[in-house]
């Protein structure tokens, strides 16, 4: 048997051809967002309810009285997405139990932005989680509210130049560090967190089927390369999505009933940052010492999250 034969064998086992979110949206062109939504919708399958907060992903999907969308999907309030979400979950509980719906299993789950999720949205999904919904958030951070004009959101990384941030002769852009949200939801002791990214698609594939397989709430972070606001050329998008991990700072992780567990995508040896900021025109002003700063935080929360995972390893160190 060929290769090419081979891989027509295998190929639809690793990677559902299913499009659930069909092609004639309105992403712009190289938007790792919506390439991490179709492997999301890819992993999901048929039997799954999206509700999804405004942002980028609904403008872009949902212009009316056309849809992209193969599965259920309802937009909701910036704020609520995960309220609908956990409601949703609780409705169709109540209709199986009355005999009025199948036995089919069918998985909810929210989404949003970064500004959706970690800023205004952050209290209904803490809520959700805490309460224990059977359902899956999954926030896709671009790293600023960009379909209102790329204005800073907690997500947004120290050093970056938003529309609200703007670098200049007396700012730097950002200057807060990104909020850690992965670790705020594993603060929630929920049964899985993970983080995931475009660029690595069969790992994104396999922690979304371990979303859904987990009965109770799972929280997936995941890296969305926007070259419109990250003021980089539209063919970038998977490459640096791949030198956010390669470099530690979007490390790829999971994390299952409180233990930790580095993706084997994970280099032995991570880059230097100066080579994920250079393709990007948002921290094309940053000077060498701002970048030596930048450089030591991603080392230190690195370092912070491997000795996490080397504890799972060890069992008692
Ligand atoms: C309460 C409220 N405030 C502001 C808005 C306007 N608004 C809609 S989407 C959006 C930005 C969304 O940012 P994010 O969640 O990061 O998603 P992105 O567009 O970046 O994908 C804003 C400010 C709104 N719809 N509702
Ligand atoms: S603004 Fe960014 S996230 Fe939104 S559709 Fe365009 S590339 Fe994608
Ligand atoms: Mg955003």
């Amino acid at each position: 048997m060929n290769i090419v034969e081979n891989f027509d064998l295998f190929a639809p086992r690793l990677i559902n051809k299913q499009e659930l979110l069909s092609s004639g949206h309105r992403a712009c062109s190289g938007c790792a967002e919506v390439l991490a939504v179709r492997l999301m919708c890819k992993a999901l399958g048929e039997n799954t309810v999206i509700a999804s907060a405004t942002g980028c992903m609904e403008i872009v999907s949902s212009m009316f009285p056309t849809t992209a969308w193969q599965v259920p999907w309802i937009h909701v309030a910036f704020e609520n997405a995960a309220s609908v979400a956990s409601g949703i979950e609780a409705g169709l509980k109540a209709l199986r139990k009355k005999g009025r719906i199948d036995d089919r299993y069918i998985k909810v789950v929210g989404m949003g932005g970064d500004g959706a999720t970690m800023d205004i949205g952050f209290q209904a999904l803490s809520g959700a989680m805490e309460r224990g919904h059977d359902m899956i958030f999954v926030c896709f951070d671009n790293e600023a509210y960009m379909n209102t004009g790329i204005q800073r959101s907690s997500g947004t990384p120290m050093g970056a130049s938003t529309t609200t941030a703007p670098a200049g002769k007396v700012s730097m852009g950002q200057k807060t560090w990104k909020k850690n949200m992965p670790e705020i939801m594993v603060a929630h002791e929920i049964p899985y967190v993970a983080t995931v990214c475009p660029s690595y698609p069969l790992d994104f594939i396999r922690k979304i089927e371990k979303a859904k397989s987990i009965k109770g709430p799972s929280y997936i972070h995941c890296f969305s390369m926007c070259p419109t606001g990250w003021r980089s050329p539209s063919h970038t998008a998977v490459s640096i999505g791949r030198l956010a991990v390669e470099t530690g700072v979007f490390p790829l992780f999971e994390v299952e009933h409180g233990h930790y567990r580095l993706s084997p995508d994970m280099p032995k040896k991570l880059k230097p940052i100066k080579d994920y900021f250079k393709p990007q025109g948002r921290f094309r002003h940053l000077t060498p010492d701002e970048i030596e700063v930048i450089q030591e935080r991603v080392t230190v929360e690195f370092r912070k999250l491997a000795e996490k995972a080397k504890f799972l390893k060890t069992g008692n160190e």
